[in-house]
């Protein structure tokens, strides 16, 4: 094609061109002309598979269109870009959500239905991508909708996982995983670019040598190479631009297939292959927790090589120098698992580009940004150091070069030796480590946590003596969710009125949603609130009985936790609550308690104990209770198994109750917390995270507060926490606690949660018995208020009225200007 800068525009101004048109006719010929021209299929032998994809390839085309625009409009004003790097996304189905931020959700309802299909049918056909474990992963996503919307140049990078998280199942009460095939029926929203593909190299060793002008020379001999190819996602932003997700698969390296030439070596070659092929196989499932494998390195290390190589590959192209690289890109690193990218950038820079130290270090240090997300201890990244020379012997090198030089500029300040051993990369008490988080922090011009309170603690714990020396560097970017998604795509009914009466100005500002406060006192504005509250309930009622069997009351309250199973997230704090009522019922003949649905879901990571027997006690106690008559009118438990983004869809909407109870300084964030609200629940929780945020936003008299705070928990635990005392002093908490051990809830195998029972007596790193009280008695408030319909109601708008600030759209309009200095291109 004859390219000579001419725009797109210009193909299309031509006759006979692709029809690319939004309304009901254009899309129902483009539906027809991909059933029967890219599928092959005629409507009588075409499945309901056939007739998502052809759907999704329409759509698909015009998600392409608003790219390629955005593409050119990014090149045109040579704009300063973002890419963001990281090893997980959880995206979610794209149909559903491509078709809003296009516009055209009835055009296609009502073009699908001239073919008698029913678009919500199509809808749930969609395999969503698993490519994470939880919150940081949907975190990535929400960036990517508001990126695209916004207009900021930006590309996003990261893992093409075979297999994303594992599928759960509930067996006999436990979790069961199996693995989760999501490219069986093929990907309709990825494309394979074959030329887009880069070389990374592992093992072996350095060999240095000095030439004719004593320069030093170093060159990586590795003991094997495989390749990485593009896999690419367009991602479209509401009524605007696209960006991409650009996926690294790894696949073996030509060269392999040259040594074929007897049979031996041919099966040789292909078991290479296949070795090198297993590192995008499959996503660690394990959540705030650091795996330590080497294959988890490896996959570190892969899509960050082919990450950086595409980042100067574009930079070049455009004709610019690589010193220049740090002005025209940004690269922000979620968490550590990218944090190799320091070395990583500094061997392109030196050992590729040959480019001086002090030059290369510059620009490295003035191109990463990175976010941590936790604080727990077991999650913060360390790699062996024997690990990385076996697998990255350069890197090592680099590692050890740039703590050297950075110990010497923190000599010439007033730090202790305690506090440089502390702040050194390298961690030599015992077998010696990388802090992968230093190494991020050394190599970036900014660090951010995803809180107020967490960036706080950020800076007065775990990287509290690099925020002595670079404060300026250290800043807090709250976390947020897309409410495209979570709002619009998710909760029509309720978007719906609140369009009619504040507009869809919200769409693209959220802030917008605060006037609705003006119509609390509308009592018929409260009834439609009620009635669309009582709607999405009956929906979240048809999830439960379709993938549970069970059979809930629309009108209970509906009192959810869904999140990864965690210890400090606290769902067996719940669990003691819920007993605490059964035993009110059973025991006390108490029946003045609100009939209530407690739904739980999540994950537990495979190899963790104590998480998948806390599943197993939830499914206990909904064994017991669900199957009582005398209880099972008042209360019901339900475990939802595989929650997904697509599940969590139908989830929000339905919640009354929305749980956010881990222990205060624990939890770095929190989305949940934000969608529910978002989705009008009212929450109960401590001051954890961002829930703190919340609860200003929304005034304290809407929310339920308990707990001890972070300062009284370090206090606590200082003083010596002793939970057997508080157990022996609560009569009620005692009785709930023994029933853990009781032949009516383990079915006679009463050992079944003894460690859940000693651990809680013994140890509670987490303080349950310690804020067990301060629970009941807020719930006890919770029942009060919720036997107050009216009252309930008002709170409800008041919550979703003061959501504005939980925009992923602000969070991103805080990066670019707080850290990325990025500016919007619209196209
Ligand atoms: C944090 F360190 N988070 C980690 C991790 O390995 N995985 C993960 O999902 C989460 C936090 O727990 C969070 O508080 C936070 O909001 C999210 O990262 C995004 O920042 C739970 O939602």
């Amino acid at each position: 094609m004859n390219s000579n800068n001419k725009k797109t525009e210009h193909y299309f101004a031509k006759p006979g061109v692709a029809n690319i048109g939004l309304t009901k006719e254009d899309i129902k010929t483009s539906f027809l002309e991909k059933l029967f021209y890219s599928l092959g299929r005629i409507p009588v032998v075409a499945t309901k598979n056939d007739f998502y994809t052809s759907l999704a390839l329409t759509v698909r085309d015009r998600v392409f269109r608003k790219y390629v625009k955005s593409l050119e409009q990014y090149a045109e004003e040579d704009a300063r870009g973002v890419a963001y790097l990281s090893a997980e996304y959880l995206p979610g189905p794209h149909l559903g959500n491509n078709l809003l931020n296009l516009e055209i959700v009835e055009e296609t309802r009502e073009a699908l239905a001239e073919f008698d299909l029913d678009l919500d049918e199509l809808l749930k056909e969609e395999v969503e991508p698993g490519l994470g474990n939880g919150g940081l992963g949907r975190l990535a996503s929400c960036y990517m909708d508001s990126l695209a919307t916004l207009g900021i140049p930006s590309i996003a990078y990261g893992i093409r996982y075979e297999f994303g998280i594992f599928k759960q199942e509930i067996q006999n009460g436990w979790q069961v995983e199996s693995t989760d095939k999501w490219l069986q029926k093929g990907n309709t929203w990825e494309i394979l670019r074959p030329e887009i593909s880069f070389e990374v190299k592992f093992g072996g060793n350095t060999e240095h040598s000095r030439d004719e002008n004593n320069k030093l020379h170093i060159e990586w001999i590795p003991d094997s190479e495989i390749k990485g190819t593009a896999y690419d996602t367009p991602i479209l932003g509401y009524q605007s631009n696209s960006i991409i997700l650009r996926l690294w698969k790894a696949e073996a390296t030509e060269s392999f297939d040259f040594a074929a030439y007897n049979l031996g070596e041919y099966y040789r070659a292909v078991e290479k292959k296949m070795r090198s092929e297993n590192i995008t196989k499959v996503l660690y499932p394990n959540d705030e927790n650091l795996s330590g494998k080497e294959l988890r390195l490896k996959q570190q290390y892969f899509f960050v090589c082919c990450s950086l190589q595409d980042i100067i590959r574009l930079h070049l192209l455009q004709g610019r120098k690589l010193e220049t690289l740090h002005e025209k890109f940004t690269i922000q690193l979620n968490d550590t698992h990218p944090s190799i990218a320091v070395a990583e950038l500094m061997r392109l820079l030196l050992d590729v580009h040959h480019m001086e130290w002090e030059e290369a270090w510059k620009v490295t240090k003035s191109t990463f940004a990175y976010t941590n997300h936790t604080l727990l201890p077991e999650a913060l990244e360390k790699w062996p150091v024997n690990l990385l020379r076996n697998l990255l012997p350069r890197h090592l090198e680099l590692i050890y070069e740039i703590n050297s030089r950075f110990i010497t500029e923190i000599r010439e300040h007033d730090f202790t030796g305690e506090q440089i051993s502390r702040m050194s990369l390298i961690d030599d008490r015992g077998e010696p480590t990388i802090r992968m988080a230093h190494l991020a922090t050394v190599g970036s011009y900014k660090v951010n946590g995803v809180s107020a309170l967490h960036s706080g603690l950020l800076k007065e714990e775990v990287l509290k003596d690099f925020a002595q020396l670079w404060p300026e560097k250290f800043t807090n970017v709250t976390n947020g969710i897309t409410h495209r998604r979570f709002l619009a795509v998710s909760n029509p009914l309720l978007a719906g009125l609140i369009t009619e009466k504040i507009g869809k100005g919200w769409l693209t500002n959220l802030d917008k949603l605060k006037s609705l406060e003006s119509f609390v006192n509308d009592e018929d504005f409260r009834r439609k609130w009620m009635e669309v509250k009582l709607e999405n309930k009956k929906n979240l009622a048809a999830q439960i009985k379709e993938f549970t069997g069970f059979e809930i009351n629309p009108e209970m309250l509906i009192d959810v936790q869904v999140k990864r199973i965690h210890e400090y997230k606290r769902q067996h704090l719940k669990v003691l609550h819920i007993l605490s009522l059964y035993m009110q019922i059973k025991e006390d003949g108490q029946n003045n308690i609100p009939p209530t649905a407690f739904v739980f879901a999540g994950k537990a990571a495979p190899g963790y104990f104590m998480a998948k027997r806390i599943i197993k006690l939830i499914t206990a106690v909904g064994d017991l209770i669900n199957n009582d008559p005398e209880v099972n009118k008042i209360l019901k438990v339900i475990f939802l198994p595989n929650f997904s983004v697509k599940l969590a869809q139908h989830v929000y909407p339905g919640a009354d109750l929305s749980e956010q109870i881990s222990m205060a300084g624990k939890e770095a964030s929190g989305t949940g917390n934000m969608k529910f609200a978002l989705n009008g629940a009212l929450t109960i929780g401590t001051l954890d995270g961002a829930n703190v945020e919340i609860r200003e936003e929304v005034g304290e008299e809407n929310f339920f507060l308990f707990g001890l705070t972070t300062e009284e928990v370090a206090e606590r635990k200082k003083a010596g926490y002793h939970p057997y005392k508080i157990y022996s002093e609560n009569e009620k908490l005692k009785r709930v606690l023994d029933f853990l051990l009781s032949e009516e809830l383990t079915k006679g195998d009463t050992e079944l949660f003894r460690s859940i029972y000693d651990n809680l007596l013994n140890q509670d790193p987490y303080l349950l018995l310690q804020d067990y009280q301060s629970y009941v008695d807020q719930m006890e408030n919770v029942y009060e208020i919720w036997k107050d319909s009216q009252k309930w109601a008002k709170m409800s708008i008041i919550n979703v009225a003061n959501m504005g600030k939980f925009s992923s759209d602000r969070s991103i309009k805080d990066y670019c200007e707080k850290i990325w200095k990025v500016k919007a291109v619209k196209a």
